[in-house]
């Protein structure tokens, strides 16, 4: 892992502060604190993701519809702590900077971001990790750890869902339009893709997710949900108007180690809208 030399000293005024004030020793190297971004071939995808820190700890960040590291995970990236963690922040194929290829939706696409996101850490020489997964990266992050629970350290799921209700897609079909969408929920998705992009993409999106009502039980996950291992949080949001309460409280139900907690105040964008605090419950989860 990078280190960055120490920067020099401040100069004259500094000297001659420190002849009257004591000052302890200057540690000749001092940890980066900046995020890094690159690209990496993985299953014929070249995925890009952002890396900070440089801790033993492993964590991977997983961003939800059409996300990637920089739109959903600025203040994890900012302000999770470098020494104990290493966090890389993905963009799945089709999202962010993982372009191409464009994206699609083919009834295992949760599965193929999952054994993505599980063969990216592999290749970058984390074995083993914890992951943080927001909405449909939580989803993804249900599904790596059920799938390959030798490899995940500790799970912190929010805003996900592992089946569809009828429900659940009268919500989706609700904001399926994305020229309909706020200008702040539409203008920084529209910078990254274009409106044309982002329209198609998302419509095969609520597409795709509609296919998976049609399971019985409208399953996308659950089957995978006993077979978790690991420590898992599970936090929601009571005023998240895109996830009904009763996916949190079957994930903890179906979770055999896991915990809930719930933000009275949260909505969707918990971890944005309430870094600090969210940060805090995540630092404190994964010590
Ligand atoms: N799952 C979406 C995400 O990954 C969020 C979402 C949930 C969108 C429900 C619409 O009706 C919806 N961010
Ligand atoms: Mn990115």
């Amino acid at each position: 892992m990078a280190l960055c030399r120490a920067r020099p000293s401040l100069g004259r005024l500094s000297r001659i502060l420190n002849t009257v004030v004591w000052s302890p020793p200057k540690p000749f190297v001092s940890y980066c604190s900046s995020v890094t971004s690159a690209k990496i071939e993985v299953n014929g995808a070249h995925l890009h993701y952002r890396l900070t820190g440089q801790g033993n700890h492993a964590i991977l960040l997983l961003p939800g519809v059409m996300g990637s590291g920089e739109t959903d995970f600025g203040p994890q990236l900012k302000s999770l702590n470098k020494e104990l963690f290493t966090v890389v922040a993905w963009d799945p194929r089709g999202y962010g900077h993982s372009i191409p290829p464009n994206r699609d939706y083919p009834p295992d696409f949760f599965e193929r971001d999952a054994k993505d996101a599980v063969d990216l850490m592999q290749t970058l020489k984390f074995k083993r990790f914890s992951m943080l997964g927001w909405s449909d990266g939580g989803v993804t992050a249900l599904i790596a750890a059920g799938k390959y629970p030798t490899l995940i350290h500790k799970l912190i799921v929010w805003g996900a869902n592992s089946y569809v209700t009828e429900e659940d897609l009268k919500l989706y079909n609700a904001v399926r339009d994305t020229s309909k969408w706020s200008e702040k929920m539409r203008k920084p998705m529209e910078d990254i893709y274009g409106s044309e992009y982002l329209a198609k993409t998302f419509d095969a999106w609520v597409e795709g997710m509609a296919h998976f009502s049609k399971n019985p039980y409208g399953n996308i996950c659950r089957h995978l949900l006993p077979f978790i291992e690991c420590p898992t949080f599970i936090l929601h949001g009571q005023k998240d108007s895109l996830v009904p309460s009763f996916h949190p409280e079957f994930l903890h139900q179906q979770i055999k180690n896991s915990k809930m907690h719930v933000m009275p105040e949260g909505k969707h964008n918990l971890h944005l809208r309430f870094a600090e605090e969210f940060n805090q419950l995540v630092e404190d989860f994964l010590k």
